[in-house]
This record gives structure tokens, C-alpha cells and sequence, in this order.
């Protein structure tokens, strides 16, 4: 147990904010020391960092809430539209930070800490991360979230209450990537409010009748075997600068009363108990893949678990307001669908209209495609959702007979306007033919919704060609793209406060977070040598704190004055960094060969989690790790060359990390990353990217102009045309002596002596696998362009107004831009001021 109490000199504090008024400082001074002694039942003299963490919490909590009771009071008295988005992903991070800002009192927050005596950085860091999403997609639904409130859109999220988020990752003594559970809300969350009020009952499993009903019709009715019960979690969403407060809903799974007291009555106590407890696991554990599915029974509770308890939430709100009003439920609810996780929805809505509540067919579809849009984050054909129609049908049974429904009326549309094509109808349907049949989620979100949009233009454009082109000819107009953002709020206002605070301090004005393409008029001082200086001067303290932690966390020295060169995402062989350690050992190699060669010192960052399954993606990891100890240990190259491999890699550390990289990796093969995210962090932080044409680095080199970015390597179409024409990795390897000494270094035991093809995985993959992601092929380019980084780093004023650039011209990739759109272009969504 450690006490927080300071003993050294108070911390220098960069304030973005004018200083608070004593007053403030007083009130939240009081209000952390009641939380303190009546919540934690602690005192100052005995309290904990997490004590000061939950007390501090709390009380910024208490401002919020009032908010957040008055925003939606005033939604329901308008009866807003509002927007409902439905994903199984939330990578919120930690919420105090990012709370006390938008909530307007963090300096006098930071200043009632101060005054109590309270060490800030322990506090801080004794927040756990709510991690319950994957990557990209879940870290979008958080980023959405914040934008949403902040343009006072009325917005609800919806998702699962994971009792185990993203696993925790740690690396063995052999570099192996392990996987620990992580029990973030152990403890409890003084985030979340439970409300057993909302509880829903949803039904599951059993099968179809089909009976006579009272007015003497056939129908076919469902006869559900197991209930479970949905109990709310709802986490406050305030915006920043406004006093919107929107809702987070999570959903918890608890068993039925009911089927317990049975058991029980039959004398099977224990056998109540287990009942009890499978009911409970369906929001247990988050599944840790981001990509390839496995088409597992529990996910797909799991997500009709959380959609029925989220529709009849949305349908319990409209009903309070309208009565029985389904003739204006399109006009008052818009529903989103996060890629195709939650596209069961749209069986779900339907059954509720044709089953419960009688509607003709046609009446009830037209409802449901106007209520629904679908986002698509990929276009990797194993990512795309399947499930078994086996499957399928004995968890739900009737809404596989409505998909089935729907998918004949589709066909007789297809067949209307093709005639006599069976490939059309093939390509089309709802439902694959081939292998055992299972059930296509993409064409079921595309045929239910009224958009469907992709996340980048380029990626749109491909979804358009060559994922769906048969849908945007039979549907002309429902494809768009929403170019995805990011809140500038978390990625440069909370995890870099010397950069806002200079942004602030040199435009004059606090307007830039809520209007990001204010940034621009930073252009002007790109060539400012003073303004150079300071720009520059941030970007090393930052990096003095991030070798701080790299010597903490991984017992590696790092020179602040190394260019920092950052890949930080998924683990992914589409994404990779298996190309990055190519060059390093090249590099590596090349020092031996020289070691006077003139090369910038660099430090190669890396943070990654593999999907447990993945075992090529752990092999990359454990050479990274491996290769990485062996050069951070070889005296020969002088400190020139170090690697890091950062554990357990989640968004409180991405805000570590951000901000002081130099460099940014976007090295995926083109056509295979449908946006990305972190790009537009790294470069809204200064970080210069070397990447390929590939998702938003596309739009990120329009923005910042072809002289501030390092684009490297094939296009999609050059892609495309060396796999037509039979890309084969031998023939890169038998041309290139560099790559062929270093892949063949790399398979033998020099970085594990004694263990024979440590990386045969890895090895095997880029040649006899047939090199998938064409690494090879990309090797030389990306080693061109490393040195032309190279010459750019080592002369410090062009790096610096390269990096100004960098952070002044990317202001179209604010999340706030990418919701405004949204919200006039798919949901029809106007503002509610609660101001
Ligand atoms: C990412 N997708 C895209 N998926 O890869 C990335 N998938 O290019 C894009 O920027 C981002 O979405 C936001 O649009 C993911 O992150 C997942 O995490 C995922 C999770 C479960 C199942 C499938």
C-alpha cells in the first residue's frame, strides 16, 4: 500500500485552461475530501492512490450527472431524434482525465490535488483501463461517442458490460507474448450507474410452432427455451465545452428469477446455480479477435443478447413518448450498426414488427431499412462474419425463417434486374450455398439499411468495386464514405498538455479543440525558427518521459535525441511489422558491416497484442523481441540502433507513446487497411508518417502535402496486377542480396543460439507461404524511403517544420467532422443545445 502524499517540490504543471478561481479550488478540494472519508471511508492520512483516484472521480462524477439528468430531460421533452449506436466494442481507456476536461474542471481539479498534497501521476495511473474492445473499431466507437456530446447530438451507445476486457499481455523470458484476464472492474468502477429498472428479458434457443392464433390465422410462433436478463450499466458521456451529457448503455447479463426458483423447488439447488451461472457468462469475456471469425456459439449470443436488450430499450423510450407510435418510430430513432456484429438487428426489429406486433411485411421492411445504416470496417474476405445455418437455427430458429424470408423477396429483386444470371444470385444472396451453408451478415446489413458506408475514400471506393459491386449497381447511392477521426479531445487536449498548451498560447485562443482546422494558422510559424525550437523542445520532453517508461517497463536505455520511430496497432500479418523488423536487422547488419556509418541513432518502438489463436502473429512478436534483445545488447553498434517492444499495449499507453514518436508506420499493403486511426493521432502529435497509399494515408498526404510524408511502396493496383501476374517471393529473394542475408540470418540460430528456426513460422510465411502481404515485394522501396527519413531527421529545421506541418494540417481528421457528417448525410440527426 503506498501513500500518495508529495514529499519533493511541487510538479511544473503546463495549464491549458486560464488558472482556476480560488472558489473552484475550494469546492472540489471539499468535494474529493467527502468522497474521500464518506465513499472510501478513508482519510487523507491513510488513503491510497486508488482512494484519491475513486474520490477524485467521484466528485467530478457528481457534476456530470447533474448534467446528464438535465440533457435528458430535455432530449425527452423534445422528443429528439436521437441516434442509437450499436457496437460490441468500447475502448474507452481511462475516464478521469478526459472527464474532469470536458467537464471544465481540471485545472481546479489539478489544483485542489495539489494543494492536499496529492502526487497527481499516481493518481492518475491508478485508473485501469476500460479496455473492452479489440483495436481500431472499438477505440472509433469511443472517439464517436465524445464527438457526438460534443456537437450536443442527441446519442445513446450501446454495447456489453464486459466483466473481462482485451487480455492483458505480458512477454515471457523467451520473448513469447502471454495472455493475463483483465479484471478491470473488480474492484467496481465509480464510472458506472446500474439500472435494474431498464432490465430486459430477452428469449433465446427452442424452436417454431406453427398454431392457429385467436383470429384464426396460421402463424408461426416462437417457442423460446431460455431467458436472459439484460441490467443496464450506463456511463456518462459529457462533451467538451457544452453541457451535453449523453449515455454509454452496457448491458450485464444476470439469469431469470424464475428459472432458478424451479430448479430449486425440484430440489436441484446446484443445478439452479449452474443455470444461473451460464446465463451470467454471456457478458463475461470480450472475444480477442480482431479480425478472422470463429463463428463461436457464445458470440452469437452474446450479440442477440445485447441488440434484443438495446431495441427493446430504444422501443420502451419511444413507446413512453408516442404510445404505440411505430408510424413515426423511423422518424424519431436512427440506429447504426459498428460493422456487421450487431446486424442480427435487423432480423431482430423485423421479427418484433411481423411476430409481436402484426405488421404487414412490407410495412414492417420499410421501417426497418429506414431505421437502419451499416459501417464496414474491412474488406479481408476472413474477416468478413458467417454463421453456421445449423448454428444459426438452434439459437434463432425464427429469425433464420425471416432471414430466409427476406432473402427470397431479395433474390426476386436480383433476378428483376439480371434475369437468367444465377452467378448474380449466387453472389447475392444472404446465404453461401458452398461447404455447409451459413449465413452472410454483410449482405444481410447491406440489404437492411438505408447506408452503408466504408471508413476511408479509398476503401470506399474498393467496397464499391470489388467487395460489393453488385449491391452498388442494384442500390445506387446507398454506398458513401465517412472518412474516419479522431476526438482531438483524448489524442492531443488530455495525453499532450505541452503541445496544447503551446497551440494555445501562439493562436491566442482555446477555440482549436472543439474546431480543429483552426490548427492551420500554426502553418504560419512552420519556418519560425523560435517557434521551431519550442515546437521541438516539446517533442524531446516528451520523449525524456517516454524513455522514462521504456526503462521501467522493458530495462532498455533510450536517448531522448534518437528519432523515435513508432508502429503501434493490432498485430496483423496485413499490417506488417514483420516488414519493420526486415529493415531493422538490414540496418543492424549494416552497422556491423560499418560501424562508422552515418546513420541518425534511432530507437524502433513497437506495441502490439496478437489475437491469442494467431500463432504467425506471436512468432513476429517473439522475433521482434528476441532480434530487438540481441542488438540492444551488441556493443558494436554503439547505442546507434535500439528496439522496444512496449507490453500490453492499450489506449493509456498510446497516450504515452503519441507524443513523443517522431515517426509514424503505416506500412500495411495497400488495399488491406480500411482507415486506420492511429495515423491521424501520430500526426496530429508532429509525428511525420512513412507509410504506403493505403486507408486515410491517402487523404493524410493530400492534407499535409507530398513534402511533409514518406510514401513508399506498391498501390493498390500495382498490388493487383503482381498478384494477377503471379507474384512469386523467390524471385525478390534470389534478386536482393540484402534481403535474401538478412531473411536467411533471421532463420538461423544467430539471434537464439541453440534453438534451431525460432522464426521458421515467420521464415516459411514470406517465402514457401507465398509472402501474402507481399512484403518482400515492398522491402526495397520502404528501405529507400528509411533512408530518405534518415537524411531528414539529421537536419533538424526542415524535420521541425516538416513536423509543424504535420500537426497544423490535419485538422479534417477531428471525429467531430466525420459525426457532422453523419449526422447530415446518413442520419438526418439536428443538434439539441441544453445550453
Ligand atoms: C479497424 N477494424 C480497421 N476491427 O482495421 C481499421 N473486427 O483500418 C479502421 O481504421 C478501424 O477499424 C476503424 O474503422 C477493427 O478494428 C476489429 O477490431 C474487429 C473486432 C472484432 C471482429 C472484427
Amino acid at each position: 500500500k503506498t501513500t500518495t502524499k508529495k514529499t519533493a517540490k511541487k510538479a511544473v504543471v503546463t495549464e491549458t485552461k486560464a488558472a482556476p478561481s480560488a472558489a473552484e479550488v475550494a469546492e472540489m478540494k471539499a468535494a474529493v475530501l467527502r468522497h474521500l472519508n464518506y465513499t472510501q471511508a478513508r482519510d487523507e492520512g491513510t488513503a491510497t492512490a486508488r482512494d484519491w483516484q475513486l474520490a477524485t472521480s467521484m466528485a467530478v462524477r457528481d457534476r456530470v450527472l447533474d448534467r446528464m439528468i438535465k440533457t435528458q430531460e430535455i432530449h425527452n421533452d423534445a422528443n429528439a431524434r436521437r441516434l442509437y449506436y450499436l457496437s460490441l466494442e468500447y475502448l474507452m481507456g481511462r475516464l478521469l482525465i478526459s472527464t474532469l476536461h470536458n467537464a471544465g474542471v481540471y485545472a481546479a481539479t489539478r489544483q485542489a490535488l495539489d494543494e492536499l498534497g496529492v502526487d497527481w501521476e499516481q493518481v492518475r495511473r491508478a485508473e485501469d483501463d476500460m479496455g473492452l474492445g479489440n483495436g481500431g473499431l472499438g477505440r472509433l466507437a469511443a472517439c464517436f461517442l465524445d464527438s457526438l456530446a460534443t456537437l450536443d447530438l442527441p446519442a445513446i451507445g450501446y454495447g456489453i458490460n464486459y466483466e473481462f476486457g482485451l487480455f492483458r499481455q505480458a512477454f515471457d523470458e523467451n520473448g513469447n507474448q502471454i495472455e493475463h484476464p483483465d479484471s478491470w472492474m473488480i474492484y467496481g468502477t465509480p464510472w458506472e450507474f446500474m439500472h435494474p429498472e431498464y432490465q430486459q428479458e430477452v428469449q433465446i434457443y427452442g424452436h417454431v410452432e406453427n398454431v392457429f392464433d385467436d383470429q384464426g390465422n396460421y402463424r408461426p410462433i416462437w417457442k423460446c427455451s431460455h431467458t436472459l436478463v439484460g441490467v443496464p450499466h450506463d456511463i456518462p458521456i459529457p462533451g467538451y465545452g457544452t453541457e451535453t451529457v449523453n449515455i454509454l448503455r452496457l448491458w450485464t447479463s444476470r439469469a431469470t428469477e424464475p428459472l432458478d426458483l424451479n430448479a430449486f423447488n425440484d430440489g436441484g439447488y446446484v443445478e439452479a446455480v449452474r443455470a444461473k451461472a451460464t446465463s451470467e457468462t454471456v457478458s463475461k469475456v470480450l472475444y480477442p479477435n480482431d479480425k478472422t471469425e470463429n463463428g463461436k456459439e457464445l458470440r452469437l449470443v452474446q450479440q442477440y443478447f445485447f441488440v434484443a436488450c438495446s431495441l427493446k430499450d430504444i422501443i420502451r423510450r419511444h413507446e413512453r413518448i408516442e404510445g404505440n407510435g411505430w408510424h413515426n418510430f423511423a422518424d424519431k430513432v436512427a440506429v447504426q450498426l459498428n460493422d456487421t456484429h450487431p446486424a442480427i438487428a435487423v432480423a431482430e426489429l423485423l421479427r418484433i414488427l411481423v411476430d409481436e406486433e402484426s405488421m404487414p411485411w412490407d410495412d414492417a421492411w420499410s421501417i426497418v431499412t429506414k431505421t437502419f445504416a451499416y459501417t464496414n470496417h474491412t474488406l479481408l474476405p476472413e474477416a468478413l462474419e458467417k454463421w453456421s445455418v445449423p448454428l444459426f437455427s438452434r439459437v434463432l430458429p425464427r429469425h433464420l425463417q425471416l432471414i430466409y424470408e427476406v432473402n427470397r423477396r431479395h433474390l426476386e429483386e436480383v433476378a428483376a434486374k439480371w434475369p437468367g444470371d444465377n452467378g448474380m444470385l449466387q453472389l447475392c444472396s444472404l446465404v453461401e450455398e458452398n461447404g455447409g451453408k451459413q449465413l452472410r451478415m454483410a449482405n444481410l446489413a447491406v440489404v437492411g439499411s438505408h447506408a452503408v458506408n466504408g471508413v476511408a475514400a479509398l476503401h470506399t471506393e474498393l467496397l464499391k468495386k470489388d467487395l460489393f459491386p453488385y449491391f452498388n449497381s442494384l442500390y445506387p447511392g446507398k454506398f458513401r464514405n465517412k472518412t474516419n477521426g479522431i476526438t482531438p479531445r483524448r489524442w492531443l487536449v488530455d495525453c499532450n498538455p505541452r503541445l496544447s498548451a503551446l497551440i494555445t498560447e501562439t493562436l491566442g485562443h482555446e477555440d482549436w479543440p472543439r474546431n480543429l482546422d483552426l490548427l492551420q494558422d500554426l502553418g504560419k510559424y512552420a519556418d519560425d525558427a523560435a517557434f521551431q525550437k519550442k515546437f521541438m523542445d516539446i517533442k524531446r520532453a516528451n520523449k525524456v518521459d517516454l524513455a522514462k517508461l521504456i526503462k521501467e517497463l522493458c530495462d532498455v536505455e533510450v536517448s531522448p535525441d534518437a528519432l523515435f520511430d513508432v508502429q503501434i496497432k493490432r498485430l496483423h500479418e496485413y499490417k506488417r511489422q514483420h516488414l519493420n523488423l526486415l529493415h531493422i536487422v538490414a540496418l543492424y547488419r549494416r552497422l556491423l558491416q560499418n560501424p562508422d556509418l552515418d546513420v541518425a541513432p534511432r530507437v524502433f518502438l513497437f506495441a502490439a497484442k496478437a489475437a491469442p489463436g494467431y500463432d504467425l502473429a506471436k512468432n513476429i512478436i517473439r522475433a521482434i523481441n528476441v532480434i530487438g534483445n540481441r542488438i540492444n545488447n551488441d556493443e558494436r553498434v554503439k547505442g546507434k540502433l535500439k528496439v522496444v517492444f512496449l507490453p500490453n499495449y492499450r489506449v493509456s499507453l498510446a497516450e504515452r507513446i503519441i507524443p513523443a514518436a517522431d515517426l509514424s508506420e503505416q506500412i500495411s499493403t495497400a488495399g488491406k487497411e480500411a482507415s486506420g486511426t492511429g495515423n491521424m493521432k501520430l500526426a496530429l502529435n508532429g509525428a511525420l508518417t512513412i507509410g504506403t497509399l493505403d486507408g486515410a494515408n491517402v487523404e493524410i498526404k493530400e492534407e499535409v502535402g507530398d513534402d511533409n510524408i514518406f510514401i513508399f511502396g506498391m498501390t493498390v493496383d500495382e498490388v493487383e496486377a503482381l498478384r494477377a501476374s503471379g507474384y512469386n517471393p523467390w524471385d525478390v529473394y534470389h534478386a536482393d542480396e540484402e534481403l535474401r542475408a538478412v531473411l536467411e540470418w533471421i532463420d538461423s540460430d544467430y539471434f537464439v543460439p541453440g534453438e534451431h528456426h525460432a522464426f521458421g513460422p515467420l521464415y516459411h510465411s514470406l517465402l514457401n507461404g507465398g509472402d501474402p502481404f507481399m512484403a518482400l515485394a515492398d522491402f526495397r522501396a520502404y528501405s529507400d524511403a528509411q533512408a530518405q527519413v534518415d537524411l531528414a531527421y539529421k537536419d533538424p529545421q526542415r524535420w521541425a517544420k516538416m513536423a509543424i506541418l504535420n500537426t497544423a494540417r490535419v485538422g479534417k481528421f477531428s471525429s467531430d467532422r466525420t459525426i457532422r457528417e453523419y449526422a447530415e448525410d446518413i442520419w438526418n440527426l439536428p443538434a439539441v443545445p441544453t445550453k
